[in-house]
């Protein structure tokens, strides 16, 4: 059986927070500085689809080999879910105000919600802090508790250089299609998304269920970076041809100068004649050009080009899993469900 939200999102509301809220009260805090935290805590780590949050007790059922983990398992690694989603929530708060976003699961922003604007660095700090807290909290007299420290740190470290790369190669005021390239794609994709979004729910339930040897790490390694790259140019594809209303965010990679998949993909099939038009319009802070963009990308037919990769990755994805070694306690099963939840998805 795999997780329910109802059942994740329990465990958030009646240990995590609360536990959270308990030790900032022992510093005695101001009380407006409390609920502050409570509002930050909320806001930005709730409402979203829990992907790899519910991978982390989903993956260590499968390793137990059980139809149900007990209550005190679950909870256990749900609170390693909560952790993971506090992560995402930290970059998330961060990557909306480099990117310019708007809207993020159906909201403002959280640096544009009322009077909060350039407090919310401190409060993507904040939710990083606050794995750390559940960490001790909750693992100090395992045996795995250094593995757990050490495996955030690393994706979290990871994903900063995927970011800065991102950055780097979109600067706003020196648009130059020519410096885009699949390589450089690849590295921002597997640094930015894949090795905290794939590896680290997977291994977290890993060292978990005891069996995360270098060996297993790295045969999952192997299957969920590709799996993370699939997911993240699904990423790009749906901030152009995604419902606003339906993945709760507005597009903005045209407009940001975005080394992604699209513009990558068009640069492969252009004519001398629409590559000028990709020239003078892409990364323009100018809703009129981005039209024009996305009229080059209709011509282009990049969409039927985005579902043949679709459908190659997939495959490409179940090769792999079919070859992972299943006799020294990695389950194929667990790499298959990871691939279901996010297969063809629109949000
Ligand atoms: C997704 O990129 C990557 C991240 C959210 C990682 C951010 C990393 C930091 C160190 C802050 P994206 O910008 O395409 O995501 P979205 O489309 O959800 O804005
Ligand atoms: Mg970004
Ligand atoms: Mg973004
Ligand atoms: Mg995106």
């Amino acid at each position: 059986m795999t997780t329910k939200r109802p059942e994740f999102e329990a465990i958030f509301q009646e240990t995590i927070v609360p536990e959270l809220i308990a030790e900032v009260h022992k510093t005695g805090i101001s009380d407006n500085a409390v609920e502050w935290i409570a509002k930050n805590l909320t806001h930005n780590t709730m409402g979203g689809k829990y992907n790899r949050g519910m991978t982390v007790p989903d993956t260590y059922r499968i390793l137990l080999g059980k139809d149900k983990l007990s209550p005190e398992e679950f909870k256990q690694s749900a609170i390693l879910g909560w952790c993971t989603e506090l992560l995402q929530a930290m970059f998330l708060v961060a990557d909306d105000i480099m990117d310019s976003s708007k809207t993020r699961r159906g909201s403002p922003c959280w640096y544009l919600m009322p009077d909060v604007g350039s407090i919310a660095i401190n409060d993507s700090f904040i939710l990083e802090s606050a794995i750390y807290i559940l960490l001790k909290k909750h693992f100090k007299g395992t045996s795995y508790y250094v593995d757990l420290f050490e495996l955030f740190h690393e994706v979290t470290w990871q994903t900063e250089l995927g970011q800065l790369v991102d950055l780097l190669t979109a600067p706003e005021d020196n648009i130059d299609l020519s410096r885009f390239n699949y390589q450089k794609y690849y590295f921002i994709v597997r640094y930015k998304t894949a090795f905290y979004s794939f590896y680290l729910p997977v291994a977290l339930a890993m060292y978990q269920a005891g069996i995360a040897t270098p060996e297993n790490l790295s045969r999952a390694r192997d299957v969920l970076i590709p799996l993370g790259e699939y997911f993240q140019v699904q990423d790009d594809y749906l901030d152009c041809y995604g419902d606003p209303e339906h993945i709760g965010k507005i597009g903005t990679d045209i407009q940001d100068n975005k080394c992604g998949w699209l513009i990558n993909k068009a640069l492969e099939l252009v004519t001398p004649e629409q590559r000028r038009v990709l020239d003078e319009n892409y990364g323009r802070k100018d809703a009129a050009c981005e039209k024009v963009i996305k009229e080059i990308y209709l011509e282009l037919g990049l969409e039927a080009h985005y579902q043949a990769y679709e459908r190659k990755s997939i495959e490409m994805i179940k090769e792999l899993i079919l070859k992972v070694d299943e006799s020294q306690g990695l389950k194929q099963d667990v790499l298959l469900g990871f691939l279901n939840k996010i297969a063809g998805r629109s949000k």
